[in-house]
Order: C-alpha cells, then structure tokens, then sequence
C-alpha cells in the first residue's frame, strides 16, 4: 500500500493504539493547534514541595523493609504514591506491567492531554532504588523533580505546541530493565514521534557536580544556557552513555539528554574549585544505606528542578514546521536467504524541490540475526545510501528504527527504493515496511 497523504488523522489513532499496545491509556485526542506561541518562562520548582515527595518515599521505604527496590512492595507503593497526585492532577496515567527475575515490574506513564500527537516530549526518572537503601537521591531526586515539575505543568494549564508525556521506570538498577521494555514495546509509527527523551537520575547529591549529557545538541544547550544564565558552571556528564534509562531511547534513535549530580566517583580540587564541596564522592552513600533524605544536597535539587522545568517549557514550545508528508509501503518482501537483493519501493509525489537535510527512513525488517543483512536507501536518480552495513557479529534480531539521511541533493520526487540483501546463509526474513517522511 502506497500512500502519499499527510496522515494526521491516522497519526492520532496510532498514538491512541499504541498507548493501549504499551499498556498505556491514550492521550486525549489533540485539538486543532493555534500557532505556536513563544515559550513562556517556565515557573520555579518550589524546593519544599520536592522534598515533600522525598519525604514521602522515605516513609514508603520505611514502612516496606527499608527500599522501594524491583519487586519489593515499596516499589509499587512508590507507584502508587507517584500515580495517585498525576491522577488528581488531570494526568492520562498508565501503569505498564513487565516481568524480570520472576517478579512483576511496573512502569508508571503519564500523558499531558494536548499538543501534538506528532510530537511527544517526554522526561523521565527510575522510581527504583537498590535493595540496600530508600534510594532518595538514586533516585527519587530525579523522580521527585519529574513529577513537580508534571504538577506545575498542570497548575499552569501549560498547553505546548508538542505533547508532553512523563516516564517514572521500574527496573533501572537491574539494567534499565523497564524503560528497554516500554521503547521496546513501542511501534516504530510511535518512536519516530518523540521529539526527545528528558532522563534524570541522581540529581541532589550531597557533594554536587553539575553535569548535562552530551548526546542530542539542542538539549544539551537548553540545559546549559539554564545554567548559564543561573551563572553555574556546568560539565558534559562523562561517565558513560549507558549508564541510565536515556539510553534506551537513544539506542532507537530518539533524541536524548538529562542532568547528572555525580554518584560514587570523587570530586576533582579542580571541580571543588568550580562547584564548592569536597574532594570526594560527589555521593558517599551511592546505592548504601545511608541514601536517605539526608542525603541529598538542597540547593543542587532545586537548581536540577527547575531546569527540569525550563527546559520542558522550552523544548515543547513547538517549531513552526508542520508535520512531514509521510510515504509508506507496508507489503512484506520476502528477503531471500543469502541471496539477491530485493525491493520495497514508495513512490514520492506533490514535495517540491529536493527532498530534506533530514530525512526520516523508517525502516521495519524482520529478520533473525540481523547481521547478515545489509540495507540501503536508493534514491530515484539511483544514489545509494547505506543504512546498515552487514555485520558478522550482530545477532539480535529485526531492524526496527528510523535513520535520518541528508537527501538534500535529491529530488524529491519520484521512485525511492528500500533495498535489503542477506549476505550470509541461515537466518531469514523479510520487509515489513518502509516509510519516508519529508
Ligand atoms: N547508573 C545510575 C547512576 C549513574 C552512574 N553514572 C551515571 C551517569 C548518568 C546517569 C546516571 C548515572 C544508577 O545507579 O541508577
Ligand atoms: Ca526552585
Ligand atoms: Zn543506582
Ligand atoms: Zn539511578
């Protein structure tokens, strides 16, 4: 099927689907958009009402074996807790059941009802502790900053140009357990609709650095000119890309960032400089007992939550340019097994001039051990360009992603071809689908 109109209207039954499919009720459905104004300053975060909440996953812990960790019942108490003020708050809320180690996980999901169904921001924060401890800095500071900053959008009556969703994970310190299962659950239609992923972990702790991720460059900056403008010097978190629920998105190609206070490494003289402080751990009680609200530096916390919210109140102002014209085809090819290559072809009508510096390929093949295929965009005057090299090495299964290619020397319109090629015996599969949006 070859379709070549805008598809707002499927695009918000999708939404709709696909919150039910991730297990997460859907969004209201979105009402026609004014033009986007410019983004109003976002409001403080009051510290108080972030510690309250602290506070209150303390008493969670205390009254349930001392944590709130993956299949304790302070976890889902700590759910529970989270979910009932986003409910009160006007939130569209979902709790996302997994399984892990035998024992059921829950993910706790929040839609700001509005904005564009098309462009989702969210921000998020594992709501899981380790066993050792309460977990008040790792993490409630994060899940705690995420969820006042969800209640101030409410209170403002925040509508943005793009739809806001919030994200509390279970599982993280087991291995982001819970955020890979609900990217992993979410359609690809469904991932190429976040403008971004906000992630939060560990960010009042005791002995503060002040550090934003270096992935995607515009959030990267909105952080750091917030910070900038608070005259607080700030460092690229460094302590490597997979160590939080942000790189689970990233790992689908969603745009990502978030702010870091440090956990058990010690702070450099130079650092103590810059930030005051000791030269040692920026958190002494890093997954220990002692994580507890005492353990949390205030003034870090409350710098970390309102940069939460400026830059939800920033980023989701919304650009002015409207949504891309999609193109799909969703006919299975078969993908012959160590074979010829074959096509799945989408015909590109009504787009003036040259197709754009980022175009989105949405790419959807089926195949075990992934490897052994090799995947290229050929554009209608026949340029290649490779989107997957083959691999002798990667053995997961499926290629499920969007890639963004800079067609801009192309023409847009005409004949664009998905091409696939297994390149080594065994292992099958085929085109599930292939969409081009402009
Ligand atoms: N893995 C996180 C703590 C952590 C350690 N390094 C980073 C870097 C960026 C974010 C978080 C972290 C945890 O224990 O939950
Ligand atoms: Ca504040
Ligand atoms: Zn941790
Ligand atoms: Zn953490």
């Amino acid at each position: 099927m070859n379709l070549s109109v805008p598809r707002r209207a499927t695009a918000v039954a999708g939404l709709a689907l696909a919150g039910l499919l991730a297990g997460v009720a859907p969004a209201a459905t979105a009402q026609p958009q004014a033009a986007p104004a410019a983004a109003a300053a976002a409001p403080d975060i009051p510290l108080a009402n972030v510690k309250q909440h602290l506070t209150d996953l303390q008493s969670i812990a205390n009254a349930n074996g001392g944590n709130r960790a993956h299949g304790r019942t302070g976890y889902k108490a700590s759910v529970d807790f989270v979910k009932a003020k986003l409910d009160a708050a006007g939130f569209t809320t979902a709790v996302q059941q997994f399984t892990y180690n035998g024992t059921t996980g829950y993910n706790l999901i929040a839609d700001w009802p509005g904005g564009d169904p098309n462009q989702v921001l969210m921000a998020g924060a594992h709501l899981d502790s380790v066993s050792s401890g309460a977990g008040i800095n790792d993490n409630g500071s994060g899940s705690a900053a995420v969820l006042e900053t969800a209640l101030a959008v409410s209170r403002a009556g925040l509508q943005p140009a793009k739809h806001l969703r919030f994200g509390w994970w279970g599982a993280e310190e087991l291995g982001l357990v819970g955020s890979k299962y609900y990217v992993g659950q979410l359609p690809s239609t469904e991932r190429a609709k976040f403008s971004g992923y906000l992630n939060f972990d560990m960010i009042g702790s005791p002995n503060p650095g002040y550090f934003v991720y270096d992935d995607d460059p515009t959030i990267e900056q909105t952080f750091k000119s917030y910070f900038a403008g608070i005259g607080v010097p700030t460092e690229i978190e460094t302590e490597g890309d997979g160590r939080s629920d942000h790189a689970s998105f990233k790992n689908v190609g969603i745009p990502v960032g978030g702010l870091f206070t440090g956990a058990s490494r010690v702070k450099t003289s130079a650092q103590v400089q810059k930030w005051g402080g000791t030269a040692t751990a920026f958190d002494r009680c890093y997954h220990s007992s002692c994580d507890t609200t005492a353990n949390i530096n205030d003034t870090a916390l409350d710098r970390n939550s309102d940069a939460v919210a400026h830059a939800i109140w920033s980023l989701s102002a919304g650009t002015t340019t409207p949504p891309g014209k999609v193109f799909e085809n969703t006919a299975d090819v078969a993908i012959p097994d160590n074979g010829a290559a074959v096509t799945s072809t989408v015909d590109v009508t009504g787009v003036t001039g040259n197709a754009p510096a980022t175009l989105k390929v949405g790419v959807d093949i089926v195949h075990t051990w992934r490897g052994d295929v090799v995947v290229d965009l050929v554009a209608p005057d026949g340029s290649v360009y490779n989107l997957k090299p083959f691999s002798s090495s990667d053995s997961a299964d499926n290629v499920q992603t969007t890639y963004t290619v800079n067609a801009s020397s192309e023409v847009a319109n005409g004949a664009w071809k998905l091409r696939a090629q297994d390149k080594a015996a065994q292992d099958t599969g085929y085109i599930n689908s292939f969409k081009l949006t402009f």
